[in-house]
């Protein structure tokens, strides 16, 4: 514990104004843990001299092993500043990309955030990703600018260089936090704007568009990062020193005799000192002057390490060691590494734990100051209002605010993680030290013990004497047999308790939570509005009788923790605004929830993960009995890992998708060592790939148009036989690709185009995901008859994406495409688009959220159109080529034939009464032909025309589809390499035989660095990082970050037809083919035909028929 004593910690918790929740992050290895173990030391819970080496916060042997954090964990230390004491909760996060999802989850729990940046690495992909959560969940960052010793002793900059490098990258780093704010004020200026548009349209004249509206207004000065407004630390964690502007401030004022303020606000910028006026002036540059930062901080600490570092020049030392005031041992002058005497005197000179930690008491907010838009955002989940949420949800909000931790006010709680933690770690269960009284009993016991074994051995003597040796024997044998059964009875219970136990890591923000409170647990699909209607008035998770109410329910809290980095201590009551431990939910909750004694209370809106899971493998025991072992491990492993997703796939894999490499074997290692604790083997990775079509191309493979060159014979042959097969009395293949498809009962008839989509098209729908989805949810309610009140900022959205897709489909094929769009899929919302090209059909368009209320569609549903919709969703599920979901096609419905299916199922059951009346007589009911019996009985044995519909429809589309030219799409990484010139060439190999490809190369200024951005197969990227960093002894290490689908050009179903082809590729065209390759490799894993050698579908035999 240090040396703040829990009953501090305890006091502290229940003054919110003087707590801090802040989390550090940063872009990986820009030490964020290394200033954590500073922070720790300063609070006595490990020694100074360890601090930097010992990296407290990553307890986990792979994280020290590897040398990266892969989890955030939690401690709260203690800080006296400007006589007032606080409690800071802090946690450290990881910086990796496999691992962002865990700085998802510390940032919820925070108000504040320490970003921490590398002084020679500048602004990297992951600082960028940090500040834009940390925007997204508004909470305030202070920014630490670390590792400033490299500029002086690696790149062996001069103070001069070093200040304007520093300015750089400040710029930098304010330059991200600008466009994040832009946007934001463009947002808010959009939102207003689309509440007063009546306002707008009676203004007269033209309306004259001031693109930089409300970005002059909006006070963005307290958002960016300066030296002089107090936000911003320069740091060596390493070295263990740090400093603000205040602290030289405080200094100078007295030695020069200029007031503190003044000197705050011109020690960082173009100032300098003029000695002989004793002013400080403005202009350094253009005069040619030192900065007073160059000559007042950077001089010194420049001086200080040349004398210990560089030089090793004694007497400076000596000289420095007493101007500053500071002791240094004597052991530490002798010592042979000069960074013990440099963090010695350092960390005297200027302690980074003070300097950091006053930052944060004085710039990041208490848990009372939480701005109400952040209580917004949190309580309204998906496109609602925040205002459409009934009054006593809305009136949560003052409590929030309040941050109220009186007992009538109600808990609320959001748990953003659950992790486990071996029972034995947990405070209950430890072994503690024992108190005078327990060491009294103890020996009192064992006395007693003793005693009486004497007295056995005593009798037992007796009885050898009198017994016979032989029954001797016996009982000695019985007694070793229970001897065993105890022991095993005792190993069973052990593992009992050897069990892993979740703790849910979590953040009070309301109320006082207890062990044993009962609490609802909110899932995420609860609606407040609709628990208040069913839950009898006044109802609360005390209450005697809750009814069964959908997505809520009901738990008890397990015990309380403070979260020390890798202990735990017991709590018995933890009072809002704090960040705790919960014990006892992993029944109740498995990844995150929102807890409250109110049903008023909203569920929180889910966590912004930024990493998406990518790489899948599938997994089995090593031993098959021990399936059930590992199906259990995977639940665990599941619940403790907030990104990792495990399924089990229709053919009965058990698959776990990680967000990469590293991740993959984290978990892995958790399986093996925690969860299931058997031997288990993972497949090679699952690479995902889209399946799609292309437009038919113009050259073959060998350059030359196509219908010039000579074909050769035999492939007539094979496409002959092709097309045979693909026309039968049911399906119709026209030349132009139009499939006809009638349904076995021949009552409907489907014509289906596959007709590509521009590829902007397909990147817009895939990146409006999420939109698409409220937009179907919207539809569906409407369907319903519902009215779902979305916020304006959706409906803007909505339009914005609609009025996107209609500048990106133009042109003669793509008329009024945008208002047909009948369904997006799969599952409603994927990058696929189902057009509505029949003429005699208009059904309400997607987009009818948009029209005004009142005016209502005139259209409706014809029946059946769900069937054709869930078929198409089917088609796009799983493509033709090897079952991955399709991409980027349109499908284009162009005739609809359908008999009216109320008619007939009404004709069908009034015809079904007479027949079975007429069956006992002549067979044929009267009026009826023998060709209308024939088609109702057929109608009759395929089962319901809906059903029949759908399998018509998602047929049709497989045919389509097949007629089009096909294509696969490979999943791409972007990663950004930074490596010397020296390396250089390596990393180009590597990529070169990886085929990935340079889009970006330029040099890093200041530095002889070079950054290279790539883009990379996923399906080459396996071992990619490793690779690197073996190739370059350790220079470079590239992180792999999942950017976009590809289409790979090659055609995997393509064969040689011309005499050239022939010649360049041989006759089976048994070189290369990657799309082939990749296609074959997922239908083998699929268990799906293979075809090696005769390949059915090739474009370019369809494309000789066409010309024939
Ligand atoms: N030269 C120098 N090295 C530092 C400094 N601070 C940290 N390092 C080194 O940088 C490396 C990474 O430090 P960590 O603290 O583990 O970095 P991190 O940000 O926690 O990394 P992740 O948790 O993996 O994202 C370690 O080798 C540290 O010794 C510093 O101020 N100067
Ligand atoms: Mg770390």
């Amino acid at each position: 514990m240090g040396h703040t004593s829990l009953d501090k910690i305890k006091a502290l918790q229940r003054n919110p104004a003087n707590i801090r929740n802040l989390c550090i992050l940063a872009h990986v290895d820009h030490g964020k843990t290394t200033l954590a173990d500073c922070l720790v030391a300063s609070n006595g819970i490990i020694s100074s001299r360890l601090a930097g080496k010992l990296r407290y916060l990553d307890s986990r042997e792979d994280e020290q092993m590897r040398g990266i954090t892969m989890k955030s964990s939690a401690i709260s230390l203690h800080f006296a500043h400007r006589e007032q004491e606080y409690l800071l909760n802090l946690i450290d996060s990881p910086g990796h990309v496999d691992f962002s999802s865990e700085v998802s989850t510390a940032v919820r729990l925070c108000d504040g955030a320490i970003v921490i940046v590398d002084a020679v690495e500048g602004v990297c992909p992951q600082t960028q990703v940090v500040l834009r959560q940390a925007w997204l969940e508004n909470i305030r960052p202070v920014l630490v600018i670390n590792k400033i010793d490299r500029l002086i002793l690696e790149l062996k900059l001069t103070s001069q260089e070093a200040y304007t490098h520093l300015r750089k990258m400040l710029e930098q780093v304010n330059a991200v936090t600008a466009t994040l704010f832009t946007s934001k004020v463009l947002e808010e200026r959009a939102e207003k704007e689309s509440e007063e548009p009546e306002r707008e349209a009676s203004g007269e004249g033209e309306i004259v568009y001031d693109w930089s509206a409300g970005l002059e207004e909006a006070d963005d000065s307290n958002l960016y990062f300066s030296p002089d407004q107090g936000n911003v630390v320069f740091a060596s964690a390493i070295d263990g020193w740090g400093f603000s502007i205040q602290q030289f401030a405080k200094i100078y004022s007295e030695r020069l005799g200029v007031r503190a303020e003044v000197l705050q606000k011109t020690l960082w910028g173009d100032f300098y000192l003029n000695a002989k006026a004793k002013k400080i002036m403005k202009g350094a540059q253009v005069k040619g002057k030192k900065p007073l930062f160059v000559q007042l901080v950077l001089d010194n600490i420049w001086s200080l390490y040349d004398a210990v570092v560089t030089n090793r020049d004694k007497e400076k030392v000596e000289k420095v060691v007493k101007s500053l005031g500071v002791k240094v041992l004597a052991r530490d002058t002798r010592h042979s590494d000069p960074k013990v005497l440099l963090s010695a005197i350092c960390s005297q000179w200027l302690p980074l734990s003070q300097a950091v930690l006053s930052m944060v008491c004085e710039k990041l907010p208490s848990p009372l100051e939480v701005s109400a838009e952040r209580v917004e955002k949190l309580m309204s989940v998906g496109a609602r209002r925040f205002d459409s949420l009934p009054e006593q949800t809305q009136e949560l909000k003052e409590v929030f605010l309040r941050c109220s931790s009186e007992d009538s006010s109600p808990v609320i709680v959001f748990v953003s993680k659950m992790f486990a933690v071996d029972s034995k770690a947990l405070p209950q269960n430890r072994q503690r030290p024992l108190t005078q009284e327990e060491i009294a009993q103890r020996r009192e016991l064992a006395r007693q013990r003793h005693a009486e074994k004497m007295a056995a051995e005593n009798q037992k003597d007796q009885v050898k004497t009198e017994a016979s040796s032989e029954e001797d024997h016996t009982s000695g044998a019985s007694t070793d047999v229970s001897a065993k059964m105890e022991a095993l009875a005792v190993r069973e219970q052990s593992a009992e308790e050897e069990r892993e136990k979740f703790v849910a890591f979590a953040r009070v923000y309301s109320g006082v939570v207890r062990p044993g409170q009962r609490v609802f647990v909110l899932g995420p699909k609860y609606d407040p509005a609709l628990g208040l209607s069913t839950l009898p008035e006044g109802c609360s998770s005390q209450s005697d009788s809750v009814p069964d109410t959908p997505h809520l329910s009901l738990c008890y809290l397990g015990n309380l923790y403070l979260l020390m980095g890798r202990e735990l201590e017991e709590l018995e009551e933890v009072p809002s605004g704090n960040v705790l431990g919960i014990g006892g939910l992993e029944e109740f909750v498995l990844k995150s929830a929102t807890l409250s004694t109110s049903p008023a209370c909203p569920p929180f809106t889910p966590l912004n993960f930024e990493a998406t899971p990518i790489v899948r493998v599938a997994i089995e025991p090593k031993h098959p009995s021990e399936m059930p072992k590992l199906v259990q491990g995977m639940r665990l492993l599941n619940q403790a890992d907030p990104c990792a997703e495990v399924l089990i796939q229709e053919t009965g894999e058990h698959v776990l998708v990680t967000a990469g490499e590293v991740h993959l074997q984290r978990c892995l290692d958790d399986l093996r060592d925690r969860f299931a604790k058997i031997e288990i083997s993972a497949s090679e990775p699952i690479i995902p790939f889209r399946e799609t079509v292309v437009r038919p191309p113009k050259v073959d493979m060998v350059n030359e148009e196509m219908g010039r060159q000579h074909k050769v014979a035999i492939i007539h042959q094979v496409k002959e036989d092709s097309s045979q097969s693909r026309s039968s009395d049911t399906l119709q293949v026209d030349s132009s690709g139009l499939v006809t498809l009638t349904t076995p009962n021949r009552l409907a008839t489907v014509s289906i185009r596959a007709i590509p989509l521009p590829q902007e098209v397909t990147s817009l729908l895939e990146n409006s995901a999420e939109l698409i989805r409220t937009l179907e949810q919207v539809n569906l309610s409407l369907r319903e008859g519902r009215e779902l009140e979305v916020s304006p900022r959706s409906l803007e959205q909505i339009s914005e994406l609609k009025l996107k897709l209609e500048a990106l489909l133009q042109g003669h094929r793509w008329r009024n495409a945008v208002d047909r769009i009948w369904a997006f899929g799969p599952r409603r919302y994927g990058p696929n688009i189902l057009l509505n090209s029949v003429d005699s059909y208009s059904r309400p368009s997607v987009w009818q959220c948009l029209s005004r209320h009142g005016d209502k569609p005139q259209n409706t549903l014809r029946d059946l159109d769900n069937s054709i919709v869930s078929g198409f969703q089917l088609a796009t599920l799983s493509g033709p080529m090897c079952e991955e979901p399709l991409m980027g096609v349109c499908f284009s419905v162009e005739r609809w034939d359908v008999q009216t299916s109320a008619a007939l199922q009404h004709r069908d059951s009034v015809e079904e009464d007479s027949v079975s009346q007429d069956a006992a007589g002549d067979g044929e009911g009267p009026g009826e032909t023998a060709g209308q019996s024939k088609r109702r009985a057929e109608a009759d044995c395929y089962g319901p025309v809906s059903g029949q519909l759908i399998a018509a429809t998602k047929e049709a589309c497989r045919q389509a589809f097949q007629a089009q030219p096909q294509r696969l799409m490979a999943a791409m990484y972007t990663c950004e390499i930074m490596a010397t010139a020296e390396v250089l060439g390596r990393v180009y190999g590597v990529l070169g035989k990886r085929e990935g490809r340079v889009v970006q190369e330029e040099m890093k200024e200041g530095t002889d660095m070079f950054i290279i951005k790539a883009i990379l197969p996923v399906a080459e990227s396996f071992g990619f990082a490793d690779e690197i960093r073996k190739r370059t002894s350790g220079l470079a290490s590239p992180q792999l970050v999942f950017s976009h689908w590809e289409v790979i050009s090659s055609d995997p179903h393509w064969v040689p037809t011309t005499e050239e082809e022939y010649l360049h590729f041989g006759e089976k065209a048994d070189s290369e083919n990657q799309a082939l390759q990749y296609m074959n490799a997922v239908r083998r894993r699929k268990g799906l035909y293979v075809e090696e050698k005769i390949v059915e579908h090739a474009e370019k035999q369809r494309t000789l028929g066409k010309n024939k």
